[in-house]
């Protein structure tokens, strides 16, 4: 049975192309550099967003016209099963990502929850044999029910860690077993309301102690692929401890784990965190963590996670930037965590709003490609910073000067040549690569 008999393989057709279910710059075979478009983007599905997700909002019941609607349970579950692999083979999607509540209803107990979730995990298996889709990465929702009011490895009840942990451990497991390239710790409820009613050190240390059991657990049992945190700053959580990339390193320094994580970077947190997208994508970039990233935008209007489809272009170039300096993502990629708006409620508009942020990572890509090809970012940057390749700043950087020799270089010094940052000019120059870059 087709569930989207409306659309057929979504194919490239160039830039003027008048088809809404073509792809006008995302051409996978398409080589920029030194690897195709397909390699660099490594675009993925959230399963909860695209399958899952009905439109209910918190003034509003679902709406969403999905062809599975009228079913309930185990049929319901797999009939998405279905349905997801049919629509990653129509878009050509090389990866997708699901929570465990995702892909199979939860049970009254652990154990019958897990029931439930094998035979399904057993069904995406063996799609998995013919399809070319990969798991991007799996992670275990520790959010959604109320046994996590009060949070999950940071819960002040130790029932709720526990069963934490072995939800997380059923994660690996599945993970291992669909040869997951990444398993996610998003924190959701990982904060507190208040601190008149918190232990903090007591919680981060749980934390802490969480994510080495997992570290434990996963070497275990062979499973090698990468962990990632996701880091955001509130919702639902009023301060959640994975504030930002920055908090996060921090915090896994201090209790030694920095060698087994790297960052799942997502636009909108980025932005509810205070920061751009790209400042926290050079963040993890610059201390090696950089590891995959959830790709969607936030609306400047509204000051909560509205998780869109990626379109701004501008946005997708300074993140395409800094994922080609990285040297790509590795086993990460960009996942689309991102929900089509309530009035978008056809089961067309997923592929629409797939085919939009595809394109706009595309285009994305081949600015910030020839940005650097052509070198003008680094060049411009090299000469302002050009005082630290002698005389003093030389010294500095060699670690040969101390306060004495600095203060000696300037006690008589009357003027201090600064030049223009150009930050203007520079604004221009991106805009002027997007513009002619097709
Ligand atoms: C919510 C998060 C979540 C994670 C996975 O804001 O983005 O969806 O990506 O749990
Ligand atoms: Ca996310
Ligand atoms: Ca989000």
């Amino acid at each position: 049975m087709a569930y989207f008999e409306n659309v057929s393989k979504i194919q490239y057709e160039g830039p003027t192309s008048k088809n809404a279910l073509a792809f006008k710059f995302y051409n996978p075979e398409e080589i920029i550099g030194d690897r195709t478009m397909e390699e660099w983007l490594r675009f993925g599905v959230a399963y909860w967003h695209t399958f899952t997700y009905d439109g209910t909002d918190p003034f509003g019941h679902g709406n969403m016209i999905r062809p599975w609607n009228h079913l309930k349970g185990m049929e319901l579950a797999k009939a998405r099963v279905e349905a997801a692999f049919e629509f990653f083979e129509k878009l050509n999607a090389p990866f997708f990502c699901f929570h465990d509540v995702d892909i199979a209803p939860e049970g009254e107990t652990l154990r019958e929850t897990n029931k439930n979730l094998d035979e399904i995990v057993d069904m995406i298996e063996d799609y998995m044999k013919t399809s070319k889709t990969k798991l991007l990465w799996n992670t275990a929702n520790m959010f959604s029910h109320p046994r996590f009011v009060h949070g999950a490895a940071t819960s002040c009840n130790a029932d709720v860690f526990a069963f934490s942990a072995a939800k997380v451990k059923k994660g690996l497991e599945v993970a291992k077993r669909l040869g997951a390239e990444n398993y996610v710790f998003w924190g959701g409820r990982e904060g507190y309301e208040s601190l008149l009613n918190t232990d903090m050190r007591l919680e981060q240390d749980n934390l802490a102690r969480f994510f080495q059991m997992a570290v434990d657990y996963a070497k275990e049992i062979g499973f090698s692929g990468q962990f990632l945190i996701e880091p955001k700053p509130k919702e639902p959580t009023k301060h959640q401890y994975d504030f930002d990339v920055a908090t996060g390193i921090a915090f896994l320094k201090k209790y030694n784990l920095d060698p087994y994580f790297k960052f799942n970077i997502e636009a909108n947190h980025a932005t509810l965190a205070g920061h751009t997208f790209e400042h926290e994508l050079r963040v993890a970039r610059i201390n090696g963590m950089l590891g995959s990233v959830d790709a969607n935008q936030g609306d400047p209007l509204l000051g909560w996670d509205t998780d869109e489809f990626p379109t701004d272009l501008n946005a997708t170039t300074l993140a395409m930037y800094e994922i080609i300096k990285n040297g790509g993502l590795g086993k990460g990629g960009l996942n689309f965590d991102a929900k089509v708006r309530r009035g978008s409620f056809e089961p067309e508009d997923l592929f629409r709003a797939h085919i939009a942020g595809m394109d706009s990572f595309a285009v994305g890509l081949k600015v910030a490609h020839k940005l650097i090809e052509d070198h003008v970012l680094d060049d411009f940057i090299a000469n302002r910073y050009r005082s630290y390749n002698e005389g003093i700043g030389k010294e500095i950087i060699q670690g040969k000067a101390d306060f004495k020799t600095l203060e000696e270089h300037v006690l008589d010094m009357k003027e201090f040549k600064n030049e223009s940052g150009r930050v203007e000019e520079l604004r221009a120059l991106v805009n002027q690569y997007l513009l002619t870059a097709f």
